[in-house]
C-alpha cells in the first residue's frame, strides 16, 4: 500500500492475474446486459473518447442535458446489472466506509482515448471515498488539488492496480493523459478498462 498524497492510496497489483481475468469475464456479462454507450458533453453534445457502462443500483450518464446518476440504462431503458461480488469485496477490503457502493462506472479506453482534468461532483455523499480498479493497458493518470490550475502529479496505473480517493482528495482534479498501447495482454484487442466504485446517496 503506497500513500501518494493526503487521501490518495495506491495498491499496485491488488488483483492477481487470475482475479483480473475473472473480473473481466464478469464485465463482459455486465456489458452484454448494459451495452457500452458514448457519453456526450452537456450543452455541446461533443462525444467523449471514452465509452461507458455501469453496474449497481445507480449509473452515471452524461448527455446534452447534463451529468447525472440514474437507475436505468439510457439506451435500453432497463436497470443496470448487479455489481459483481468481487467488487463489493474490494470495496469492503479497501474503502474503509461502512456502507456499500451504489454505482460502479465502467470506462473503456481505446489507445487514443483521454479524459481531461475534472472533479467528480455528481454524488451527494462526498464523505464516501471513490475506489478505482484498472484492467488492461497502463494509463498515465494525473491528479492535482481541489483548485484548477494548481500543481499536479502523474502516476502510472497498471492492470490490477487499486487506487482510493477519500478525505481531502475526494474533490481533487484528476484525469487520464494517455494510454500505453500494448502494455498489457489482458484485453485481447488492447485498451484499458477502469472501474470506479461510488456511494451516490447519503446513507440513512
Ligand atoms: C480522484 N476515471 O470515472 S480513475 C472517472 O481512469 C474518472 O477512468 C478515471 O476520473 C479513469 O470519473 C480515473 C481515478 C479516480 C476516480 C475518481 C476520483 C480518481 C479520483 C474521484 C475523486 C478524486
Ligand atoms: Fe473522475
Amino acid at each position: 500500500r503506497v500513500a501518494i498524497a493526503p487521501g490518495v492510496t495506491h495498491w499496485p497489483g491488488y488483483l492477481q492475474a487470475q482475479e483480473q481475468a475473472a473480473l473481466l469475464a464478469e464485465l463482459r456479462e455486465v456489458a452484454r446486459q448494459a451495452p457500452f454507450f458514448v457519453p456526450r458533453m452537456p450543452k455541446t453534445g461533443k462525444p467523449f473518447s471514452v465509452r461507458m457502462t455501469n453496474c449497481g443500483s445507480l449509473g452515471w450518464v452524461s448527455d446534452e442535458s447534463g451529468y447525472r446518476y440514474q437507475p436505468l440504462h439510457p439506451g435500453t431503458g432497463t436497470a443496470w446489472p448487479p455489481m459483481p461480488e468481487v467488487l463489493l469485496k474490494a470495496w469492503g477490503e479497501l474503502a474503509g466506509y461502512p456502507h456499500p457502493p451504489e454505482a460502479c462506472l465502467v470506462n473503456f479506453y481505446e489507445a487514443s482515448a483521454r479524459m481531461g482534468l475534472h472533479q467528480d461532483r455528481d454524488e451527494q455523499d462526498f464523505d464516501a471515498p471513490v475506489l478505482s480498479l484498472s484492467l488492461g493497458d497502463t494509463a498515465i493518470f494525473r491528479i492535482g488539488g481541489t483548485v484548477r490550475g494548481g500543481k499536479t502529479v502523474s502516476l502510472k496505473l497498471n492492470s490490477g492496480d487499486a487506487l482510493l480517493f477519500g478525505g481531502e482528495a475526494r474533490l481533487a482534479y484528476h484525469g487520464i493523459d494517455r494510454i500505453l498501447a500494448g502494455s498489457s495482454s489482458l484485453l485481447p484487442q488492447g485498451g484499458r478498462i477502469n472501474l470506479t466504485l461510488r456511494r451516490v446517496t447519503k446513507p440513512a
